[in-house]
């Protein structure tokens, strides 16, 4: 468990993104146990019967689902996960992801703020939100709870190039906070890390996948974004995405497709200064326009 500095008296205030009607979800008080990085200990004796059911329930549909629609990566890398029955403690998970990546995965309460949670990614940290959505809440959520986190975005972290991309992100969104491009960045990360497609070219059975944890997580997004005729799928270009808006509450009306994930490596390595101010002066696209600049991969 990562060591920190406790706060003691105030405790950290939760992220809100976007606007908001409700109050954010999950306790940053923690009886004082949320420290100064947002960091806390996973609550292992909190969860009930009821939370490692549904867990268990969650994982059984969602890996039955992964042939044909999910990237060859990940699942080769998912059962690196190991327990599949139950909310996997983060220490047994690490017992494994250290040696492999150099990766860790650190528990938060919920949604942090951009600065801590690039910190973390930044210093090979992945910050996995440890409470589990209720039953009612089966289908759909719109927060990160452990099983999004977990499940979406852990097994590609055994992946050597995208556990190195993950942590550039995180050094990546340092600078853009320092130069006030968080909004630029955090769309781009919407349509890879979350949201993103690989047209998947060599293996057994070609064609595209998911590798967005945003869809690897979701039963029927999963589906819906690699075989539905309804959504437009574009060859990724980072100033395109970075121009994009995206809705938190719906499934996409874009994605964007990569062919690999050296290739998303290459093409976010380069200093993206002079791409933000690109992004500035260009007009915002909504998700569910085309452009003839656009390479086209599927029109929806
Ligand atoms: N916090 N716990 C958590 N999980 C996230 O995925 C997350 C976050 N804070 C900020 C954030 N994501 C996004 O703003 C990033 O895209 C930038
Ligand atoms: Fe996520």
């Amino acid at each position: 468990m990562t060591q920190g500095p406790t706060v003691t008296g105030e405790s950290p205030s939760p992220a809100v993104y976007g606007q908001s009607d409700r109050p954010p979800r999950g306790d940053y008080s923690r009886g004082g146990e949320v420290r100064a990085d947002y960091t806390c200990p996973q609550d292992y004796a909190a969860y009930t019967a009821s939370d490692h059911e549904t867990y268990r329930r969650l994982y059984e549909r969602q890996s039955a689902l992964l042939t044909g629609l999910a990237c060859d990566e990940f699942i080769d890398a998912l059962p690196l996960l190991g327990v599949k029955d139950r909310i996997p403690r983060f220490e047994e998970i690490n017992d494994r992801l250290f040696p492999a990546t150099g990766w860790q995965v650190v528990a938060v309460p919920g949604l942090i703020p951009e600065v801590p949670f690039f910190t973390l990614l930044a210093n090979r940290k992945f910050p996995v939100t440890d409470w589990i959505r209720k039953p009612e809440e089966y289908e759909y959520i719109v927060e990160p709870d452990v099983f999004h986190d977990l499940f979406g975005h852990v097994p590609l972290l055994f992946n050597p190039v995208f556990a190195d991309h993950m942590q550039a992100y995180g050094a990546g969104g340092l600078k853009a906070h320092r130069l006030g491009a968080c909004e630029q960045l955090a769309r781009l990360y919407w349509y890879t890390i979350e949201f993103g497609l690989m047209q998947q070219t060599d293996g057994a059975n070609p064609g595209l996948r998911a590798y967005g944890a945003g869809i690897l997580s979701s039963s029927g997004e999963l589906v819906h974004a690699v075989t539905s005729d309804a959504p437009h799928r574009l060859a990724l270009d980072v100033l395109r995405a970075m121009r994009t808006r995206y809705k938190i509450d719906s499934y996409q009306q874009t994605y964007f497709v990569i062919n690999s994930f050296k290739q998303l490596f290459d093409l976010t390595t380069p200093d993206f200064t002079p791409l933000y101010e690109q992004v500035r002066k260009a007009e915002e696209l909504t998700p569910d326009t085309v452009q003839a600049a656009d390479v086209v991969v599927k029109r929806g």
